[in-house]
């Protein structure tokens, strides 16, 4: 299986490039966004949690997060592979992937690190607030995000280049071109 992680701060086009990456690779997705928002909308015991926290601009505790992505990973069977989109997003997230994986003889093949400036990531979720009406897509919350993606996210970078799987991508510019220079590491993995 080629596992891989797409990383980077809030609005920095994890979401993005995986569809991009989806069409090409034939990988499966797992986006912990999508799943949490899913079940807010379902207005399960899941969502009205984790609405609390995404409305607030933190991150929804790991263990409730770990259990989810269990839980999906077991609905995957026989893909070539599977891209997680906006997880591991804390370093205690990053080693519970690693074993989970691990239990079914797998790992992170490349674990893609978009970069881009914070006055470009406010820009474009400004911009995707007013189309969709995402209500963590203001500036007092996205400012939160960000200073919570340096505090608790940003560390799990130091994890996956002691793994030896760390690929930086510049993460402003086009994004075919920003998908080329993916679609090269993804195949070199
Ligand atoms: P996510 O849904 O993962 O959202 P995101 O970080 O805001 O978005 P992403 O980086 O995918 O941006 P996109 O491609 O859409 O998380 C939302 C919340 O859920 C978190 O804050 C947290 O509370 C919770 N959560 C999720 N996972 C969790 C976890 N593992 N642990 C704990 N909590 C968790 O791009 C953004 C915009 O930019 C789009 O409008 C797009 O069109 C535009 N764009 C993309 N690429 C561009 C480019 N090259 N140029 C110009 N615009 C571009």
């Amino acid at each position: 299986m080629k596992n891989i992680v797409i990383f980077g701060p809030p609005g920095s086009g994890k979401g993005t490039q995986s569809d991009k990456i989806i069409d090409e690779f034939g990988l499966a997705h797992i986006s912990t966004g999508d799943v949490l928002r899913a079940e807010i909308a379902k207005e399960t015991d899941l969502g009205i949690l984790a609405k609390k926290y995404i409305d607030d601009g933190q991150l929804v505790p790991d263990d409730v997060i770990i259990g989810m992505l269990a839980g999906k990973l077991d609905e995957l069977k026989n893909t070539k592979g599977v891209i997680f989109d906006g997880f591991p997003r804390t370093t205690a997230q990053a080693v519970a992937l690693k074993e989970m994986l691990n239990e079914r003889e797998t790992d992170v093949a490349a674990m893609i690190s978009l970069e881009v400036n914070k006055e470009e990531l406010i820009d474009r979720l400004l911009k995707r607030g007013k189309a969709s009406g995402r209500s963590d897509d203001n500036l007092e919350t996205i400012e939160k995000r960000i200073n919570v993606y340096h505090k608790q996210t940003a560390p799990v970078i130091e994890f996956y280049k002691m793994e030896g799987t760390h690929y930086p991508v510049h993460g402003v510019g086009s994004v075919d071109d920003i998908f080329s220079d993916i679609a090269h590491i993804i195949s070199k993995a």
